[in-house]
């Protein structure tokens, strides 16, 4: 899979409850710290219009033109403040987020639970605080692998002439951290390339907090907002971020009921049909419930998490390749069978390497299937393109 986002935040935010609702894998969710102590690791999707809506028929592969392109969805243990050092479960588990290419922070918006996870009254705890924690917390992870080597590797790039960018992506590649992320940072802070030695050890650590933004961007999701005082909310949708109001309890309970055939409901919709006859009144209840939390925050907010997260956080397109731009099919006459997330911006010619890289290497042009049109290698595609790619490739 091509996109992995981490799930991160203190213990008993609802990372596993949002996990749960958005992979429907069988996880444990319980209200004291450290529920999950292994990382859990599964699919979830980002929703999408299918192009086959501007069509008669529907392709197959979309859920009635909704089209789900899976990404990997990581749950991550609990962190505490001063998790780098080992306290709580530790830094073994920061580790986990070094696939990731995005955060989500999930935060518990309610205020009922302290910094460390621990129930109190709601409203008792400030939300924002946990943000900082957790930034924080990522940062000085990251600041703990430069450290290990750094004196080492100053001298060397030195003595040596090495150049800095390359050396240092060398010591964050494990993290997912390149040297186009390492090159931007050190001009965002300013820091002097040619006295490198003399960097304090503050200076390293501003230059690993603007490494952390370049390479792990965070979306905000404010969760548990069933439960959440009005003004909890207001100050977390009011930050300088991208953030999303979420219950991940509620969506829970609605894709559970979409499994067990009681309602229709297809993630990221703001309501739900009843279909089943044999509710319990206690079950109608439940879902009514969910049913105006859900018209008061215009959905449970977990699908536009996930797809705020794909499309604004780390602005990527959806792009289908076909082998027959007439059809929309591949060799075997399967119509629209992929769905790639690709970079806004990319081009015909990165599609064709996406797809394989002897297409790529062998690239002719390509074919808007849409408008039959010729485009070059350097033609920025749109998202919901629908691309035949021509090459001497066999
Ligand atoms: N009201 C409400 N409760 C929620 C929501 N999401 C999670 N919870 C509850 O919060 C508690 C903690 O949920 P978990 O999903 O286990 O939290 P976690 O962040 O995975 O916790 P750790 O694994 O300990 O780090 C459970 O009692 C959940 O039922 C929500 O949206 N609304
Ligand atoms: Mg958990």
């Amino acid at each position: 899979m091509s996109m992995t986002i981490g799930l991160a935040g203190k213990p008993s935010a609802g990372k596993s409850t949002f996990f749960k609702a958005a992979t429907m894998a069988d996880v444990e969710i319980a209200n004291y710290p450290f529920t999950t102590i292994h990382a859990n690791k599964g699919v979830a999707y980002v929703r999408s219009t299918c192009p086959c809506m501007d069509r008669d028929k529907r392709c197959g592969n979309c859920s009635d033109g909704i089209r789900y392109i899976p990404i990997e969805l990581i749950d991550i243990a609990g962190l505490v403040p001063d998790a780098h050092m080992g306290r709580g479960l530790g830094n073994q588990f920061l580790d986990e987020l070094r696939q990731a290419q995005a955060i989500i922070h999930i935060i518990d918006a309610s205020g009922g639970t302290d910094i460390e996870g621990n129930p109190v009254d709601i409203g008792d705890h400030e939300p924002l605080e946990d943000i900082d924690f957790l930034n924080r917390e990522i940062t000085m992870w990251m600041f703990s692998i430069l450290k290990r080597n750094w004196e080492r590797l100053a001298r060397k790039i030195q003595g040596e002439g090495l150049k800095i960018e390359r050396v240092l992506a060398d010591q964050f590649a494990g993290a997912g951290v390149d040297e186009a992320h390492i090159n931007c940072a050190l001009n965002e802070c300013k820091l002097d390339r040619g006295h490198h030695t003399k960097w304090s050890e503050e200076d390293l650590i501003m230059l690993c907090d603007t490494i952390r933004l370049m390479s792990k961007p965070m979306i905000i999701c404010a969760n548990k907002a069933d439960i959440a005082p009005e003004n909890f909310l207001k100050g977390l949708l009011e930050l300088d971020q991208i953030v999303v109001s979420t219950s991940a309890a509620a969506e829970l309970a609605l894709r559970s009921a979409v499994k067990g055939r009681a309602i229709s409901y297809e993630p990221g919709d703001g309501d739900f049909v009843i279909i089943s006859e044999e509710l319990s009144p206690v079950q109608k209840k439940g879902l009514e419930s969910v049913h105006d939390l859900i018209k008061h925050l215009d959905g449970t907010g977990v699908q536009k998490c996930i797809n705020k997260a794909v499309f604004k956080l780390l602005d990527l397109i959806v792009v289908y390749p076909v082998e027959d731009e007439g059809k929309w099919t591949d060799k075997n006459g399967r119509v629209l069978p992929d769905a790639y997330l690709m970079k806004k911006g990319s081009s015909a010619h990165d599609l064709a390497y996406k797809v394989h890289s002897d297409i790529g290497e062998r690239f002719l042009y390509a074919v808007d299937a849409k408008t039959k049109m010729r485009l070059g290698e350097k033609h920025e595609l749109s998202n919901g393109d629908v691309i035949k790619i021509v090459s001497t490739a066999k």
